[in-house]
């Protein structure tokens, strides 16, 4: 593996065609604004470019692909955007492990399956997108625009997180100068539930358990509850931020039931806690306030364990 700068990746790009972009699964709008952005930027620049996700895209994330003219060919060169580890391809896996460019913000947590990797510490792997299409010659459209702000808002948590800098608002304006219609994709994306999401975090909030003296929250989400409330991947969304939320919460953990006695543990902290040693402790990783890892038993051990973890994480506070 070998790491490059950005100006190498553009280069890369520039001198490729027919290239395949990978989004990660579960997809969200950053692995999707990207790859909507890098597939319309090579489009516009005269090569074939197509894209492909292990699941499918959520309905609101749409607009990023409507007028996307998406060509089928056989791919000469794949590059991911946003994949932290080539197992969060899914069941597009084997496809990773034959990528020439990793574009990843993951700094840290990155590990490398491609031939070369792009990797920097950024709010969104969008933000870094941005600078690369510049380079790349590509110019930003309103449509790109849209696609990066997307990446740059689903991140940040519309701008609240933790890793909102200077340069990621500086970022967010130059977009918008470039007609990303922020308010509208805000709207939709963060100030907008259905009904069964409403359903859901009633059932989700009256079955949430804290823990040492309120530090940490846990919310569990079986299978069952799921089928009951009728909760689709896409109502799913943003489930794992909620046990954060309650006031003097430091630490709030989700469990999923994925399949027979696998869970998708999602962690969710608040400074000074720091997430990813917690989800390392179980093969996980992610970032300081937001990491995740999946563990296997039934759901008391599952619990049980990641309480232990996360007492450790608390217990000075
Ligand atoms: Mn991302």
């Amino acid at each position: 593996m070998r790491e490059v700068t950005m100006r190498e990746a553009a280069a890369m790009l520039r001198k490729w065609d027919d290239i395949l972009v990978l989004s990660h699964r579960s997809p969200d709008g950053d692995t999707l604004g990207c790859a909507a952005a890098l597939v319309d930027a090579l489009l516009s620049i005269g090569k074939r470019a197509m894209f492909r996700c292990a699941d499918a895209i959520p309905e609101k994330f749409f607009y990023l692909f409507r007028e996307l003219r998406l060509d089928a060919f056989t791919p000469a060169h794949i590059v991911t955007v946003d994949v932290a580890d080539k197992a969060l391809l899914g069941s597009l896996e084997p496809l990773g492990e034959k990528a020439e460019l990793a574009i990843d913000h993951h700094f840290g947590s990155h590990r490398p399956f491609a031939a070369c990797r792009w990797v920097e510490e950024a709010a969104a792997c969008c933000m870094m997108e941005a600078e690369l299409l510049e380079e790349m010659g590509a110019k930003i459209t309103p449509r790109i625009a849209d696609a990066l702000y997307t990446g740059l808002a689903t991140d940040t948590g519309c701008f609240k997180y933790a890793n909102v800098t200077p340069k990621a608002h500086r970022a967010a304006a130059a977009l918008i100068e470039r007609g990303a219609r922020a308010a509208q994709i805000n709207t939709a994306l963060f100030d907008t539930k259905s009904r069964t999401q409403i359903r859901l975090e009633s059932a989700i909030f009256s079955g949430m358990e804290l823990f040492f003296d309120g530090k940490c929250a846990v919310v569990c989400l079986p299978k069952a509850l799921i089928a009951e409330t009728g909760a689709t991947e896409s109502d799913l969304d943003g489930v794992s931020a909620l046990a954060r939320q309650v006031e003097g919460v430091a630490c709030g953990v989700t469990i999923r039931e994925r399949g027979e006695g696998e869970y998708k543990i999602s962690l969710r902290t608040a400074e000074p806690v720091d997430a990813v040693p917690i989800a390392r402790t179980f093969g996980g990783g992610g970032h300081k306030f937001a990491a995740g890892c999946t563990l296997h038993g039934t759901l008391e051990e599952v619990k049980a364990r990641l309480l232990s973890a996360c007492g450790e994480a608390v217990r000075a506070l």
